[in-house]
């Protein structure tokens, strides 16, 4: 079954909405299989956004996830990498669609609330990076018959 890694970032933490934003993956009818709040190093800060290093944003980027507790998850169902992205909407919340997190909650590209893996590749690597293998719970829940 496909999983994505979604990270509330610290602005979305810092404004108290983790509930707000787990309700809405919850309700779509994904999975939640991993779960921790966590105070992000420079060094997992780095890896995770290496894709960025040689852009001018970087270092403030860096400096943004290490400043306050995120909350990492997984999140696992049919679809759920694409899926999940449009549930957060366009990178910049001024161009992102109302109904979406950013659409809904954020004004600036250096504050918008949440990440969400790109693709499978970057979902695979990334719950990797995030995750071991024990923190993730292999379950289905009872009313996935009624989901798909
Ligand atoms: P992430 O889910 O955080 O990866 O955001 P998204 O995939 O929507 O957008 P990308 B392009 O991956 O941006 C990564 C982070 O870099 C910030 N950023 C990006 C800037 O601050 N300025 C820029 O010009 C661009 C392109 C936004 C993203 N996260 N934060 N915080
Ligand atoms: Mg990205």
């Amino acid at each position: 079954m496909e999983r994505t890694f979604l990270m509330i970032k610290p602005d979305g933490v810092q404004r108290n909405l983790v509930g707000e934003i787990i309700q809405r993956f919850e309700a779509k009818g994904f999975t939640l299989v991993g779960l921790k709040m966590m105070q992000v190093s420079s060094e997992l800060a780095e890896k995770h956004y290496a894709v960025h290093k040689e852009r001018p944003f970087f270092p403030s980027l860096v400096d943004f996830i290490t400043s306050s507790p995120v909350v990492a998850m997984v999140w696992q169902g049919e679809g759920v990498i694409a899926s999940a992205r449009k549930i957060i909407g366009a990178t910049n919340p001024l161009n992102a669609e109302p109904g979406t997190i950013r659409g809904d909650f954020g004004i600036s590209v250096g504050r918008n609330l949440i990440h969400g893996s790109d693709g499978p590749d970057t979902a695979k690597d990334e719950v990797s990076l995030w995750f071991s293998d024990a923190e993730l719970a292999n379950w289905t829940p009872a009313i996935t018959p009624w989901v798909v």
